[in-house]
């Protein structure tokens, strides 16, 4: 163990509510985005890092729903000091690597090379609420950054029900670096209806932002503190064997016997956790949790924790009733069991064994530390916790498939039936096999960011948008402004695909449906794609119009190009447009 697990204490981010000084007009906030030197551990030297008001993670903001905030985000960071990150890439290991020999699982560079366009990066940031319902000019549209010294007008209605949302910068091709450096905060909404459940709060009611990383070391193999984002030739994604919760690696907690509500985001770049409560037997009790929330904010009622564990792919969230009651002076550990590249199956490993073949030499997330003391815990959830409608039938559908091409780079291949008049196309097609048996041929209109803008979205339709994964890998799917719900998680079989053409030599054919689970089924603004999965997801866009991006939420990939456009404008806006719209 490089570092002793558990030692130091949790922080929790200090909390901002803003405030107007005369009725009608916006509160407002004056956020920096300012350098700073942290202990991420108490026994390792202080590491440098990029902040938002000088706190890994930035200040929790808190609001009410409806409450309107103006907030100046300023970029103080400084020029002429390094960038916090060294971006590595390591040599491919051998085939027959022992899984210590994988770059990734050990901290330190290792053979391989600095990528020297990082270390020569001055300070360009953009910063996006995740989940937010945002007017586009406020959103953190990509290629908008602010250099140092210069400002970005966030402009934030919170016009939504109460959730767990987050900051976080999202600046053009450089996202994964500005991320991870520590340009990341959580922003909570609150609203009556959540506060009638009288759900836990105060002291009782825990951020965990959980975020893997990795560390330079000395020649002799001391770990330096400094930031080190290490991938390896032919894994692009950034996995580190340190897991930070709230800035702090391998935290504890003090908890009372009483029950928590715990808020929980993955914000790692690559990353997905799939979390179990271990007791001090190492036998799982897990179903001392139950899920009242999740991206969008609480759920109808509350569910179970699937039996295998909670997962979160990267921005995910999970707004968790723990019980500590049953666990009068005992230690509990939250675990993660999967490994990476997270597929979506489920892990052979007993929890809490290292499973360094996967990428995960150290399972440990957090421990908590349950006081021996009785305390008076009256709370009975309801068990009916929110109001839920399902959307209404869609007006729009459009279908995009994630692809790997064969240099590697993963794209969105956003995909139009070929019609009639096409059919001498010789450009290659996707054959899709539905579930009625019928197959449908798809061009590619777009894969890269790039390419020309196709989804104009109707202002107050429908759509639902239905997601192909023709990768090996699973990717979280997130769509600014909207919050949507998923409704089905089908699966195909997608061995006719042939990623040297970007067709297909044999239909991708259904067979069968996947289930989504329980706490899938509420709102929210980024779910998984598992290999050979086609997700449907309903989205009303009743908010806002301009431009937004729907983007896969691994960073490594969102900065490679699985990343694109769309536009919500006013219906009357599009008809006017004509053919050049749709
Ligand atoms: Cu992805």
């Amino acid at each position: 163990m490089p570092l002793t697990r558990f030692k130091d204490r949790l922080r929790v981010p200090p909390v901002l509510r803003p405030t107007c000084d005369r009725q009608r007009s916006p509160a407002t906030l004056a956020v920096h985005m300012v350098a700073h030197r942290v202990r991420l551990h108490s026994e390792l030297p202080p590491t440098d890092v990029w902040t938002y008001e000088g706190h890994l993670p930035g200040p929790t903001i808190e609001v009410r729903r409806g409450q309107h905030v103006r907030v100046e985000w300023i970029n103080a960071l400084p020029v002429r000091r390094p960038y916090p990150v060294t971006a590595f890439t390591a040599e491919d290991p051998a085939a027959d690597a022992a899984p210590d020999q994988i770059p990734q699982n050990l901290p330190g560079r290792g053979r391989g090379r600095v990528n020297e366009a990082v270390a020569a990066l001055r300070p360009w940031t953009v910063v996006h609420l995740h989940g937010g319902r945002v007017a586009a000019v406020y959103d953190g549209w990509t290629e908008n950054g602010a250099a140092s010294g210069q400002t970005i007008l966030g402009d934030y209605s919170n016009d939504q029900r109460a959730a767990l949302l987050w900051y976080h910068d999202h600046a053009m091709g450089i996202t994964r670096f500005n991320v991870y450096s520590g340009l990341a905060g959580l922003w909570i909404i609150r609203d009556a209806e959540e506060e009638a459940l009288g759900l836990p709060a105060g002291r009782y009611e825990i951020p965990l932002l959980i975020q893997d990383r990795n560390l330079d070391t000395t020649p002799n193999g001391d770990l330096t503190g400094r930031l080190l984002h290490k991938v390896e030739d032919n894994t692009m994604e950034f996995f580190g064997p340190f897991t930070m919760v709230n800035g702090t690696i391998w935290p504890h907690l003090p908890v009372e016997s009483r029950q928590y509500r715990l808020r929980v985001l993955n914000g790692s770049n690559a990353r997905t956790y799939r979390l179990v409560l271990l007791d001090g037997n190492g036998r799982s009790v897990t179903g001392a949790i139950r899920q009242i929330g999740t991206d969008g904010g609480l759920l109808a009622r509350p569910v179970s924790i699937p039996p295998a564990g909670l997962v979160l792919a990267p921005a995910e969230r999970a707004d968790l009733l723990v019980d500590f009651r049953p666990f009068r002076g005992e230690r509990l550990r939250l675990v993660n069991t999967a490994g990476s590249p997270f597929h979506g199956s489920p892990s052979n490993q007993a929890p809490g064994t290292p499973d360094p073949t996967n990428r995960l030499p150290y399972p440990d997330v957090m421990e908590f530390r349950v006081s021996g003391q009785r305390v008076n815990d009256t709370l009975v959830l309801p068990e009916r916790l929110a109001s839920f409608r399902r959307l209404p039938p869609p007006d729009v559908e459009r279908l995009v498939a994630l692809v790997e091409e064969v240099d590697g780079m993963l794209t969105l291949h956003e995909l139009e039936p070929v019609s009639v008049s096409e059919e001498h196309l010789t450009q290659p097609t996707i054959a899709v096999t539905g579930e009625s048996g019928v197959t449908t041929r798809y061009r590619t209109v777009a894969a890269h960011f790039r390419d020309t803008t196709n989804w104009f979205v109707a202002h107050g339709s429908t759509e639902v948008w239905r997601i192909l994964n023709l990768t090996e890998d699973t990717h979280p799917f997130h769509v600014h402004l909207v919050q949507f719900q998923a409704t089905s998680r089908d699966k195909y079989n997608v061995d006719g695909f042939d990623a040297s053409t970007g067709g297909t030599t044999t239909p991708v054919t259904f067979v069968g449906h996947g289930t989504l689970d329980a706490n899938e089924t509420g709102w929210k603004d980024t779910v998984r794609v598992n290999p050979g999965e086609l997700v449907s997801i309903a989205l009303t866009f009743d908010s806002y119009t301009g431009r937004y991006m729907y983007h896969c939420h691994l960073l490594e990939h969102e900065d490679h190009d699985m990343m694109r456009p769309f536009v919500v404008m006013p219906a009357p806006v599009l008809a006017a447009m004509g053919d050049m719209a749709m």
